[in-house]
């Protein structure tokens, strides 16, 4: 394969993983021609549902991202396992014969499924068929099946099925309709060890003798809840209108993800990094518990218990839904810390559901303290960092409160709640949290909340007030909002600000006089180190100086200095250049953070 090809297929991987792993394909108008009271009803259940496991299962299980004794060092970042095909340019002749290996007698459905419905899932999502070709079900359309393939000889999509209707759990299935690197003309990120020659492939013949008729039989053999298909690049909108008519014909109420693609999904899909502000559409973000999607027996950087119920609050206090992968091993059990992790998780959700099931996002703007989700009559607050002096503030609410207590108090012993001024509640908290990783604090409101959401100054030390780039207020031509990227480090930011002129303003709210040190979080390269810029608010001017931060996507803090704030009052904080040296942007800009000064 040349160089020329292998440059490529990773920029044609870049870009589409870049495109699906944002979720930009947002559906715009109904797909399916579903009124949106029809598409609502459709989708209740998902979102009442927000928690779910993923799964990657294959044949992949057996070399777990390691070929020939080598451990395959991942082209993308986290890509390991179920992509070592392609990440060691595997043959279909040398990687078929796995298939033959692969027995997983410890497979038991009822066990997985408990496993999940234990940890509080409402739905799992499996792959049938990842990139690699090999299809988990028994397919007709394919010999190269678990059925007809491999001396297990079992279907685990049927025993799946039944074992999640049996626990009432819902079952999807992951498909990856558009790359196939077991099929000649299958395109994407495509085979290009085998099949070389990409002018020769015909994409309609791959999707016309393999991708549809399997898809036709997993919505017959299973009747899943959801299809989960993956990266659509090279698929046409009619493509798309194929597997949605398919659907919409044989499974009329499934969900169907927006790497369906060409906009006929119903949600977004996120990739291993939670959005900073608020999607205005539906979303799922999909992550792995340690760092790989298959099972990799060398990746042992699994995420504490405490780590993915924040995770679940911070995307569900956003109205979006979790997705947590695990990979199960070429025996057919989940690593045993997913499970330990899985079942701490349960413990939380036995205790707090009813914070994070039919919920929907929190009407509050920044929480230092937390995140919030609500139903109606009601709001969770989510108390991640337990206030030192036992006073949690909730800013902006003008909403009376009728009651406060701790979610894990069974009495709902009331809690102490008094207005702090037109606009703020404070609530009395005991001195130590149920929960470290998160306490819910329930408020019973009267009506609707109402909430005024300018930003409030929390004068208590351990908060940290975070203006960050999602919220900016951004003035001028050149200054622009910048996604993210895929990698471990992910950071939105304030970019591409080449004029003097342009300049970035947060509004905010203080409740008390106070003094606090300003930091940014920046990053920039040896070209833009000199710039300077100057941070305004309460009628005092900072200057700094913008310094190099490293190679590509290092974001550092930097303290500017400090600034007091006198008194309560509407304030508006700015970012403004000082010096843009020609041919530079000034700096890219993550956030700005108000710390409180310890007394
Ligand atoms: O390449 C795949 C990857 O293996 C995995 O399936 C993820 C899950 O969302 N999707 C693709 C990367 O975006």
């Amino acid at each position: 394969m040349s160089r020329r090809h292998g440059a490529i297929g990773a920029c044609l991987l870049a870009l589409a993983l870049m495109r699906v792993c944002m979720g930009a394909d947002q559906p715009a108008t109904s797909p399916s021609g579903e009124t949106p009271q029809q598409r609502d009803a459709r989708l209740a259940w998902w979102r009442e549902a927000r928690f779910g496991l993923f799964m990657h299962w294959g044949i992949y299980a057996i070399p777990a991202n390691e070929w020939k004794g080598l451990e395959k060092k991942n082209s993308p970042p986290g890509l390991g396992a179920e992509w070592i095909m392609y990440n060691a340019k595997i043959p279909v002749a040398e990687y078929e014969p796995l298939a033959r290996q692969f027995n997983p007698v410890k497979f038991n459905a009822d066990e997985w499924v408990h496993i999940a419905a234990d940890a509080g899932m409402k739905y799992m999502v499996i792959t049938a068929k990842h990139c690699d070709g090999f299809a988990m079900f028994a397919s007709k359309a394919s010999k190269y099946n678990i059925v007809d393939a491999t001396p297990f000889g079992r279907d685990p999509m049927k025993e799946l099925k039944a074992a999640c209707d049996k626990q009432g759990m819902r079952l999807g299935f992951y498909y990856s309709h558009s790359w196939d690197w077991h099929e000649p003309d299958a395109l994407g990120l495509d085979n290009t060890w085998d099949f070389p020659d990409r002018a020769k492939k015909d994409i309609n013949k791959y999707l016309a003798s393999k991708s549809l008729p399997q898809v036709k039989e997993l919505l017959t053999l299973y009747k899943p809840a959801i299809l989960w298909f993956d990266v659509p690049n090279d698929l046409k909108p009619e493509h798309s209108r194929q597997f949605l008519d398919l659907i919409r014909a044989l499974q009329p109420d499934c969900v169907v993800n927006d790497r369906i693609g060409n906009g006929m999904g119903d949600y977004g899909t996120p990739e291993q990094f939670i959005p900073a502000g608020r999607p205005d559409s539906l979303f799922e973000v999909c992550m792995t518990l340690n760092n790989h999607w298959g099972y990799d027996k060398n990746d042992h950087h699994w995420k504490p218990a405490g780590e993915v119920i924040r995770n679940l609050v911070d995307i569900v206090s956003k109205g979006g839904n979790y997705l947590l992968n695990v990979g199960p091993t070429a025996e057919g059990v989940f690593p045993p810390e997913a499970i330990r992790i899985l079942a701490e998780v349960g413990q939380w959700m036995k205790v707090n559901g009813q914070s994070i099931y039919g919920t929907t996002a929190g009407p509050f703007a920044a929480l230092p303290w937390g995140r919030c989700t609500a139903k109606p009559g009601k709001l969770y607050l989510h108390v991640l960092d337990w206030p030192a002096d036992g006073r949690l503030l909730v800013p902006g609410l003008k909403t009376n409160v009728v009651q406060a207590h701790l979610l894990a108090d069974a009495q709902h012993k009331p809690l102490s709640v008094t207005r702090a001024g037109e606009q703020d509640v404070a609530v009395a908290l005991p001195g130590e949290p149920a929960d470290p990783a998160d306490t819910v604090v329930v408020l019973e409101i009267e009506g609707e909340p109402v909430v005024d959401l300018t930003p409030v100054l929390f004068n208590q030390p351990q908060y940290r007030n975070v203006f960050g780039a999602s919220a900016a207020k951004l003035h001028g031509k050149t200054i622009r909002y910048g996604g993210r990227n895929m990698g471990q480090q992910i950071y939105d930011h304030i970019g591409s600000w080449k004029d003097a002129a342009d300049w970035a303003g947060w509004d905010c709210r203080a409740i008390a006089p106070g003094a606090f040190d300003v930091v940014i979080t920046c990053k920039a390269d040896a070209a833009q180190q000199g710039n300077e810029y100057m941070v305004n608010i309460a009628d005092q001017q900072l200057t700094g100086q913008v310094n190099a931060t490293g190679e590509k996507s290092t974001f550092k803090e930097f303290k500017v200095g400090t600034v007091t704030i006198s008194g309560p009052g509407r304030y508006e904080l700015t970012v403004k250049p000082k010096t843009i040296k020609p041919g530079t942007a000034l700096m890219d800009l993550h956030a700005v953070t108000l710390v409180p000064v310890r007394k």
